[in-house]
């Protein structure tokens, strides 16, 4: 039975700029992505999307809304990662590189998907749209996808 683990996943975005930030090490090594990872024992979902963006860029949230659920399933591995996506829309501080991260502002036309885990050119345009959405993504070789769905929905649990 695989094992499923909870994850989280902010991007900021105000106006036309998203802030990324190119992954130094470990999962997803070399890759431009929102920031966050796993929770922590006794950590709600929301605490450790704020805690990652901070450990991760250096910067405080203010304001934020919660717009996803994506499980990655990825073949050579036995955990679903249940990824929570949270869009951030006001923030304290500068965004810092730090040793897992180096945050980058893009303009939305120039959002670089080719660098990018290969799900984000599906459901970014929603995101940036301000759309609620779920998904499930299926992966082989941890770049190619096998399957997925991905549906909008109006509220999130
Ligand atoms: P730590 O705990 O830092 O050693 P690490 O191996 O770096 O763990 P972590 O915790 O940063 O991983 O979590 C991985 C991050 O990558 C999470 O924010 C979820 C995200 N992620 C995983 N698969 C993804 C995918 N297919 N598309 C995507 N983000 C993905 O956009």
């Amino acid at each position: 039975m695989p094992i499923k683990k909870i994850l989280t996943l902010c991007i900021v975005h105000q106006g036309d700029r998203v802030l990324l930030g190119m992954k130094k090490r470990g999962f997803g090594e070399g890759r431009w992505n929102g920031f966050g990872g796993k929770i922590e024992e006794g950590e709600d979902i929301e605490s450790a999307m704020k805690r990652e963006l901070q450990e991760e860029a250096g910067i405080i949230v203010s304001d934020f809304e919660k717009r996803g659920i994506l499980e990655f399933v990825y073949e050579d591995d036995d955990t679903i990662m249940e990824t929570h996506l949270f869009c951030v829309k006001e923030f304290e501080g500068e965004p810092v590189e730090t040793e897992e991260m180096k945050p980058q502002w893009f303009s939305k036309a120039a959002v670089p998907f080719e660098e990018m885990w290969p799900d984000d050119k599906h459901w970014f345009p929603l995101f940036l749209e301000g759309k609620c959405f779920e998904g499930i993504f299926r992966f082989k070789d941890k770049s190619i996808i096998t399957d997925y769905t991905l549906k909008e929905v109006d509220s999130l649990p």
